[in-house]
């Protein structure tokens, strides 16, 4: 049934993204709000709330994923899904996730405002460890979900304190039951912020999501000598962090050398990481980003070349491992035109793009059809505490998101 009334209030969404975006707020005005934390925990006890106050029946799976579901007319049809994530990087923003639950959770709110009767039930879903900041790899509870990631890799997953998600998940009393995990969406879309400049440079008020670019993590593992500083001559040593260095300078050389590719080094844990004794050992993390899969295995390739030449170079030991890859995904025709006829026939600018930052919608695309929304990121900045978004640029991210619920809760 179409909402000739149902609209979002973008002010109402606003007070809702500002509220959460206090729950692990950084004197900078950041969120840090790790996976499985206390906050995150009261980031999920909040949500949970405001579902229950729109009447939402609330279920939790056992990967901690939070489902609201509005009843539709056909309690049997497949419902139409939309959501994100609540947890953050450690130096986040307040709209990286947040903008999808909340958006969605707002697009209830509008239908519940108009008494709107759908003929599907909608369901508004917040993933657990989207980003895996802190339990690597990301998005890894919708990937467990969607038949890509297993359980195991979920649970045994630990943080730099040796925690696992497992007991983290039972900790913050968000262990819940397997069969009240994802149930075949008819679709799934995601509204989140763009990340990245595409967008603002465009002009564009929406972005229309072809789909979600491929993503490689792995580790450097340098193994040299430690030595003492002092007397150990320059020419003696086997020092682990110089030829990370190199290692370091050239995967950001890759990036330029292969189209398409984009590379990044995060993480530098050096051992024994003392002033006075020549690095022993490096642990670099890698993450490599293609939306072509043969450019991803090429970069992947690269960096295997590239570590066996600084080895021989150094004398030390380079060894480059992969621990997760995520192809790239095209999301389904049926919920990106959607998206684009909403867009449309809101009158809003709109450009098309794919996803350079992983997403939930990705393992989620790989089973059902789905869809995401973007609304610009202040200079492209995300991942920073910096990350904005006007309230006008959210309350459109919100309108196309209930217009898009519409019109794929009347599909056959
Ligand atoms: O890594 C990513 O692209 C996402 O933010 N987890
Ligand atoms: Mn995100
Ligand atoms: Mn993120």
């Amino acid at each position: 049934m179409m909402a000739a009334q149902a609209t979002v209030s973008s002010e109402r969404l606003w007070e809702s993204l500002m509220a959460m975006a206090e729950i692990g707020r950084t004197p900078a005005g950041g969120v840090r709000r790790l996976a499985l934390s206390d906050e995150d925990r009261r980031a999920r006890d909040l949500f949970v709330h405001w579902l229950q106050d729109a009447g939402c029946t609330v279920r939790v799976d056992d990967l901690g994923n939070i489902y609201g579901r509005r009843a539709g007319a056909e309690p049997g049809a497949g419902p139409v899904v939309c959501g994100s994530h609540l947890d953050t990087v450690p130096t986040g923003g307040r709209f990286d996730g947040a903008l999808g639950v909340l958006g969605a959770l707002e697009v209830v709110r509008a239908m519940n405002d108009a008494s709107l009767v759908t003929r599907r039930p909608v369901e508004v879903v917040c993933w657990t460890n989207e980003e895996g900041a802190r339990f690597a790899p990301a998005m890894l509870a919708s990937g467990v979900v969607c038949g890509q990631l297993t359980i195991d890799a979920a649970y045994g997953s630990r943080d730099s304190a040796g925690r696992s998600f497992g007991e983290e998940l039972t900790r913050i009393g968000y262990r819940g039951e397997a069969e009240h995990r994802l149930q075949a969406p008819v679709a799934y879309v995601e509204l989140h912020v763009e990340q990245g400049p595409i967008l603002e440079r465009a002009g564009a008020q929406i972005g229309i999501v072809e789909g979600v670019e491929g993503i490689a993590w792995g580790w450097i593992d340098v193994v040299g000598q430690a030595a003492h500083a002092g007397p150990t001559p320059m020419e003696d040593r086997l020092d682990a962090l110089v030829a990370a260095s190199r290692a370091v300078l050239a995967i950001r050389t890759m990036a330029k050398e292969l189209p398409g590719v984009r590379t990044t080094v995060g993480r530098c844990d050096v051992s024994p990481n003392t002033i006075n004794v020549v690095p022993g050992a490096v642990r670099l993390s890698t993450d490599l980003r293609a939306r072509d899969a043969a450019a991803l295995q090429a970069a992947a390739q690269r960096l295997q070349d590239v570590c066996t030449a600084i080895g021989a170079q150094d004398g030390v030991e380079v060894r480059a491992s992969e621990f997760w890859r995520s192809p790239p995904t095209p999301f389904a025709a049926m919920v990106v035109d959607a998206v684009a006829d909403t867009a449309h026939s809101l009158r809003y600018t709109t450009r098309r793009l794919w996803a350079g930052a992983g997403h939930d919608a990705k393992y989620v695309a790989d089973r059902f059809p789905a869809g995401m929304i973007f609304v610009p990121s202040a200079g492209g900045l995300s991942h920073n505490e910096a990350e904005w978004t006007p309230k006008e640029d959210c309350g459109r991210g919100g309108a196309v998101l209930l217009g898009t619920v519409l019109r794929l809760t009347a599909s056959a």
